[in-house]
């Protein structure tokens, strides 16, 4: 099992690096020793003490269970239907990077919010945007979260704290920054969780927004949910530094690598993280290191990697580990878990239907929600 995307190396690499090597010691030159000192967020608990530490108990395991089946079940059932032509345009699927949502929800409380990129199906639904409502967008439907103007990138509920869905590379970032600066601005002590792609991390935005959120100490969670791949290019062809948390050492920020794959690992950073902002601390760099199962969107076959490489994160599957967890802990037994099944397909069989039955929009909302300026581009007689 590859530990991390980030830190494979290919074959050919490791070749070359272990020539290099024995030629340096047959000519007995020294060779240098190089250690890379790992950051570990978790080591900083006493720096940090918990205010509100949210365990993980029995509750949460059962939780995460129901959470991440249904944002599992929900995202096959879109994938037939993008097939079946029901849903169209853009939409890519969450599907094997359930933990990064589940592990999240269970550490923030009522007021903080959640902004994220066009990968956004299981983010609305962890949320508590209803299934139908989802799947209503979708369609393009009247019903939809977003009115149906929105479709699958462009999730939106105001009501759940959910600021989209967006499907401009690494336009969330700014946009995450900018709601932790109203909240400190309005007192409150919520705090944003702003998710990005490993893709997504190479927009200039990053550099300026990380700036002003250390300098100004904003409450938001920056999360890079790592998958090893921006479409079809992987985090080793697009940089020489792999370890993506570390930029933020660049701006003083704490950061540090999770495994995404582990709800677990992924609550216990987050909850860190999340006391500290809501403190009054500033942000969080986390690079989650999960993997997307399907291609990038629904009309890419992922033939840039191996099938090795999918399985290997296949054998650390999320949904898997909850029901094992469940049964071994005796948390509950399979009867409960196949009540869990009934209830998920229940759910999104509904969605489903409402989408069906829903109405199109009326032709007259086409100029309603429109953001326009009177006097753009701001010239003056
Ligand atoms: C500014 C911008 N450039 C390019 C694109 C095209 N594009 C859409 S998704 C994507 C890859 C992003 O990958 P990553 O950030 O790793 O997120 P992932 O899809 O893996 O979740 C690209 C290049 C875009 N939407 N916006
Ligand atoms: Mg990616």
């Amino acid at each position: 099992m590859k530990q991390a995307v980030s830190e494979t190396f290919d074959e050919k690499t490791t070749v070359k690096c272990t020539i290099v090597l024995k030629c340096m010691m047959f000519l007995h030159l020294k060779v240098p020793k190089i250690t890379i000192k790992k950051l570990d967020l978790l080591s900083q608990k006493n720096k940090y003490p918990k205010m509100s530490a949210v365990e993980i108990n029995k509750d949460t395991w059962l939780k995460w269970f129901e959470s991440m089946l249904l944002m599992r079940k929900f995202e096959e059932k879109t994938g037939q239907l993008y097939g079946q032509q029901k849903i169209r345009g853009f939409c890519h699927l969450y599907i094997g990077q359930e933990a990064v949502v589940a592990g999240a929800i269970s550490a923030m409380q009522k007021g903080d919010s959640m902004i994220t990129t066009y990968r956004d199906h299981a983010h609305a639904l962890a949320l508590g945007v209803s299934a139908d409502s989802i799947m209503a967008e979708m369609y393009g439907k009247a019903t939809g979260c977003s009115k149906g103007k929105g479709g699958s990138m462009h999730m939106f509920s105001k009501e759940h704290n959910f600021y989209g869905g967006h499907a401009i590379v690494g336009g969330q970032i700014p946009l995450g920054a900018g709601v932790a600066f109203a909240e400190k601005y309005k007192g409150t002590d919520n705090v944003n969780i702003c998710y990005m792609g490993d893709g997504a991390v190479r927009q200039g935005a990053l550099n300026e927004t990380f700036n002003m959120a250390m300098l100004w100490k904003l409450p938001v969670i920056f999360v890079c949910e790592n998958n090893g791949y921006a479409m079809g290019t992987s985090v080793q062809r697009t940089t020489n530094m792999t370890d993506i948390y570390k930029i933020g050492l660049g701006f003083d920020m704490p950061c540090a690598p999770v495994d995404g794959m582990d709800p677990v690992a992924v609550h216990n950073a987050m909850d860190e993280a999340i006391q500290r902002a809501r403190k009054g601390e500033g942000p969080t760099f986390l690079e989650m290191r999960t993997y997307r199962y399907r291609g990038h969107s629904m009309s890419d076959p992922a033939k840039y990697r191996t099938k090795e490489e999918l399985e290997d994160y296949k054998a650390k599957d999320p949904v898997e580990l909850a029901r094992e967890t469940i049964l071994k802990e005796k948390y509950a037994d399979q009867a409960w878990i196949e009540e869990v099944e009934a209830k998920v397909k229940a759910t999104v069989d509904q969605a489903v239907k409402f989408a069906e039955e829903s109405p199109w929009p009326e032709a007259s909302e086409l100029y309603k929600d429109v953001y326009m300026t009177e006097n753009y581009p701001y010239v003056m007689d």
